[in-house]
């Protein structure tokens, strides 16, 4: 610890929060999670966070994405499976038997990143909240499709954990993003409070709230100012609620293993930093 320099606010050091796991687990008992995202012109997105949740220690990591970009994805990660669905216009479309499918199989969902301005997919998300028991975590566009149906978050069944950057969290609650980052424990607070959801508001210094408890993340550095470092973030956090942690426990925890393993990554890249190195990482941070 005393070599990344790491300090605790409030919320303190969270590393106690790993579990040990039973010497006889096998992958079906180590999680099985799912992510649904991608399109045409961003297949990356979906890659990096299903390989971040197999690094994180999920047993079985599907991604849920068109057929025309799953062969992209799986000559990159051979580990993860694949649920095909369709496609318009280069982004992706989802069948409500396919999402029935999915919350029957799975222990836990990430949805959003790299699926691009699909507003066809509102609606998909609307069933997904309407119908989903176990754990979900929205990002990147799946929030700012959010933002038509912010309502729909009063009538969700299963856990919820946003992890917004200012940008996003500024379309979701029309606030600036100056006021924002000047107002960071305050905005996530209200917001978590008010739809009772876990809020996870990145950049240096991350929040994670519930609407009571406040964690503030001190791992992480400049050089995770990158493309894909957020999706890298999802995969952990979809990973460690997938293996029981808690929503709040697993926001916490994923926060502070990304800005670790990130650190790590800093040591060897420093600001050249790419968003697979921190995935190289994570092990070792969970070391
Ligand atoms: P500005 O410029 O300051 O006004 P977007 P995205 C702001 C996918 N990806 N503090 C900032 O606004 C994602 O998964 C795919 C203050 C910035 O310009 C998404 O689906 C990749 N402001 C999709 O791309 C790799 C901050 O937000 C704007 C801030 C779009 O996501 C890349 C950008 O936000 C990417 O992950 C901060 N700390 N942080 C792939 N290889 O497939 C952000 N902002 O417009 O929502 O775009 O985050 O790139
Ligand atoms: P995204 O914008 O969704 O790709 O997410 C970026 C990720 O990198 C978030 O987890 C941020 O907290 C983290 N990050 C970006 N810039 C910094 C920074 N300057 N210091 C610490 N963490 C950062
Ligand atoms: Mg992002």
């Amino acid at each position: 610890e005393e070599e990344l320099n790491i300090t605790s606010t409030y919320g303190g050091y969270p590393k106690h929060l790993l579990k040990k796991r039973h010497y006889d687990v096998n992958k079906g008992s180590c999680g099985k999670v799912a992510v649904i995202g991608g399109c045409y012109y961003m297949s990356g997105a979906v890659t990096l966070a299903a390989k971040s949740a197999l690094r994180t220690g999920s047993g079985i990591v599907t991604c849920v994405v068109q057929g025309s970009i799953v062969d992209r994805i799986a000559s990159f990660l051979p580990e993860a499976t694949y649920k095909v669905c369709g496609e318009t216009d280069g982004y992706i479309t989802l069948k409500n038997e396919d999402v029935d499918e999915i919350i029957k199989n799975y222990d836990a969902v990430a949805i959003g990143v790299g699926l691009g301005k699909n507003q066809n997919f509102i609606s998909t998300l609307s069933y997904i909240l309407e119908n989903l028991t176990k754990p979900l975590i929205i990002d990147a566009d799946g929030l700012n499709l959010l933002c038509n149906i912010k309502e729909k978050l009063n009538f969700k069944k299963c856990p919820i954990i946003l992890t917004p950057h200012p940008g996003e969290f500024s379309r979701l609650t029309g606030l600036s993003i100056d006021y924002i980052n000047k107002n960071r424990v305050e905005v996530a607070l209200k917001f978590a409070k008010e739809y009772e959801c876990i809020v996870l508001l990145k950049g240096a210094s991350t929040v994670v709230t519930d609407g009571e408890m406040v964690y503030i993340n001190t791992t992480g550095n400049t050089g995770m100012a990158t493309g894909g470092s957020g999706d890298v973030l999802t995969g952990i956090i979809l990973s460690l609620v997938g293996q029981g942690y808690s929503p709040y426990d697993a926001a916490v925890l994923g926060a502070y293993l990304h800005g670790a393993a990130g650190d790590w990554a800093y040591k060897k890249y420093g600001n050249g930093l790419v968003a697979s190195d921190i995935i190289e990482y994570i092990g070792q941070a969970m070391l």
